[in-house]
């Protein structure tokens, strides 16, 4: 029973993948120069479908249903109450998903998917967005639920590890998303209705970013407990440390929000020792994410040497590569060494003055949310779907999986490779195709550009694969039973200590971090705040 809801979220996610990734298609191809947009439409407004859709829509449908798929697999199922609270959540988040959408189709909020202001909206817009943040903190509730029927049920022991972490990444969001909650409430929202004239954009984008840079970890969490409690039991393996995982989430959710300054560097009007702060915070979340890449390797490492492998690398040869359950979440495990190490330059101030607002960024992220943790999902997705489905994954969509997954590769290759570069020769991001009135610079970015639609080409490609892949998975393919693999941790007397369930202590270390980082700048900001801005349509109407 708990498996229709998670398909639920599943076909609102894949159907916005084939949307998005159409439009992700249609950019690549306007910005190279050689085609343009037919009957009117904008190139800012597909960019706002495209980004919407993938970066708010997808991740945050898929995450929930794979969450509630992975509590409901721990604990033991879901309770009734349980099951009727995500039912709401999820018709509240779908219900606003088509309000936004709606919007957004009838070219009345192109403001791309960070929506910044002083870009003005419709107030649906707004509203709809409203509805999702909501739906989802009711959604999320029924993990927690759960959760803490399973805590009661069995006291003093250490919750299963896949609802641990579903559960921190769960409150993580709801921490994060009451910042965007602030600011389209009592900022977008009265603005965009008329009810007072201008906007300060400075605490409203401030509050953004507090949300903002949690989400991106909102999204990396769930690939996190595939690589952490998944893959070990898929390749033959163990965990390395139970104990480890559950510390490097809890880090996650310590320093994941006091950091949105990262996002704001150039940004004046925040007092730079504020920045700087936050810049350190910043690295310390790079913490966990370094202890997830030394478990892995000690994961692979015993593996390979209980199989007789030999040598520095010899682990490499002997995982299994011919199963796609494993080998297309690893290529996003190997993307994610580039894409960290450029979020590591981005995280550093002086770095962050050459790229921030080049097309270099939307390289970045198109490695980290776009490979490693994409990719990772639909790794999940291929045995998740027929488990839930009672399917089987067949040898035929396992091989297409795998084929999938490199073209995927591939395309990402020239697509954010092309993008890395041309961000670091100044090409700006956010931008339709411009000449910028026949400057010299403007032209050395014109083959990248290319480059860019050549891979945009390719992945469009592996977008057909994986919606067929899904569609086989979820209604064509042999009736069957597959496993929800669940890894057991190496030393099975390693008892993680219960410290780690202790939320007050958590969540108030988690609120003194961000009354620390946010306070004393966010009063700044708003006793030196200029005159607010009125609204502006920068975008072509019908
Ligand atoms: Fe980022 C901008 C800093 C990670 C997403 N980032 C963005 C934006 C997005 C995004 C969407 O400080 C653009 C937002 C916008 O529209 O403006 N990012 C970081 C840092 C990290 C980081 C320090 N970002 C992510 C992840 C994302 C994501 C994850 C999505 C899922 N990012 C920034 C900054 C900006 C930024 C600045 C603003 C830039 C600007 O100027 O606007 C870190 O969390 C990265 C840590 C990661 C590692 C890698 C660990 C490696 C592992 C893999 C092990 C592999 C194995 C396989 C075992 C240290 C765990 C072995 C295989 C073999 C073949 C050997
Ligand atoms: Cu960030």
């Amino acid at each position: 029973m708990d498996a229709k809801l998670s398909m639920a979220h599943f076909f609102v996610a894949f159907s916005a993948l084939a949307l998005g990734g159409l439009m992700g298609l249609l950019q690549t191809l306007v910005r190279s120069g050689k085609w343009e947009l037919p009957w009117g439409i904008d190139y800012y407004q597909i960019l706002t479908v495209h980004g919407v859709l993938m970066g708010l829509v997808l991740t945050t449908f898929f995450i929930m249903g794979f969450q509630y798929a992975a509590v409901s697999r721990t604990t033991g199922g879901h309770s009734n109450a349980a099951r009727r609270t995500g039912w709401v959540g999820f018709w509240v988040m779908l219900v606003g998903t088509l309000m936004a959408a709606t919007m957004v189709l009838l070219k009345e909020a192109s403001v791309l998917y960070t929506f910044y202001a002083p870009l003005k909206a419709h107030w649906i817009f707004y509203l709809g967005l409203t509805f999702v943040v909501v739906g989802s903190w009711v959604d999320g509730s029924a993990q927690i639920m759960t959760y803490a029927r399973w805590r009661k049920n069995n006291p003093g022991k250490p919750s299963p590890l896949l609802s641990f972490m579903a559960v921190i990444n769960t409150v993580l969001w709801i921490v994060a998303t009451l910042g965007v909650a602030a600011t389209v409430l009592f900022q977008l929202l009265p603005w965009s209705l008329g009810l007072v004239d201008t906007v300060d954009v400075l605490v409203s984008r401030t509050l953004f970013w507090y949300f903002g840079h949690p989400l991106v970890y909102f999204w990396l969490l769930p690939a996190y407990m595939c690589w952490y409690a998944i893959i070990p039991k898929v390749i033959g393996g163990k965990i390395f440390s139970d104990s480890l995982a559950r510390l490097s989430f809890i880090l996650f959710l310590l320093f994941s929000i006091p950091v949105g300054f990262h996002h704001q560097l150039t940004e004046p009007g925040i007092d730079p020792a504020w920045k700087f702060l936050q810049v350190i915070l910043t690295f310390m979340v790079i913490i966990p994410s370094l202890m997830t890449a030394f478990s892995l390797f000690a994961t692979f490492e015993r593996y390979g040497r209980s199989k007789g492998a030999t040598g520095l690398f010899g682990w490499f040869k002997v995982l299994p590569w011919n199963d796609a359950r494993f080998t297309v979440p690893f290529i996003g495990m190997a993307s994610f060494i580039p894409a960290g190490a450029g979020g590591i330059i981005n995280a550093s101030n002086q770095m962050d003055q050459v790229v921030h607002n080049t097309i270099w960024v939307t390289g970045h992220f198109h490695l980290t949310a776009a490979t490693s943790v994409v990719l990772t999902f639909f790794g999940i997705s291929y045995w998740l779907v027929p488990h839930l489905t009672g399917r089987k994954l067949t040898k035929a969509m396992n091989k297409l999986g795998i084929i999938q997954a490199w073209v995927w590769f591939i395309g990402m290759v020239f697509m954010s490779g092309a993008m890395h570069i041309q961000g670091l020769l100044g090409g700006p991001r956010r931008s339709a195709f411009s000449t910028y009135g026949g400057s010299k610079q403007a032209a050395e970015w014109i083959p990248y550009q290319i480059a860019q639609a050549v891979g945009g080409t390719i992945l469009f490609l592996g977008i057909i694969l994986v919606i067929i892949i899904f569609v086989n998975l979820a209604f064509f393919a042999p009736k069957g039973e597959q496993e929800f693999p669940v890894a057991e941790a190496e030393n099975s007397e390693e008892q993680a200590p219960m410290v780690f369930e202790n939320w007050k202590l958590w969540l108030g270390i988690t609120a003194a971090l961000i009354l620390f980082a946010y306070t004393i700048p966010f009063i700044d900001i708003i006793q030196n705040a200029p005159l607010g801005s009125k609204g502006f349509q920068t975008w072509g109407k019908w």
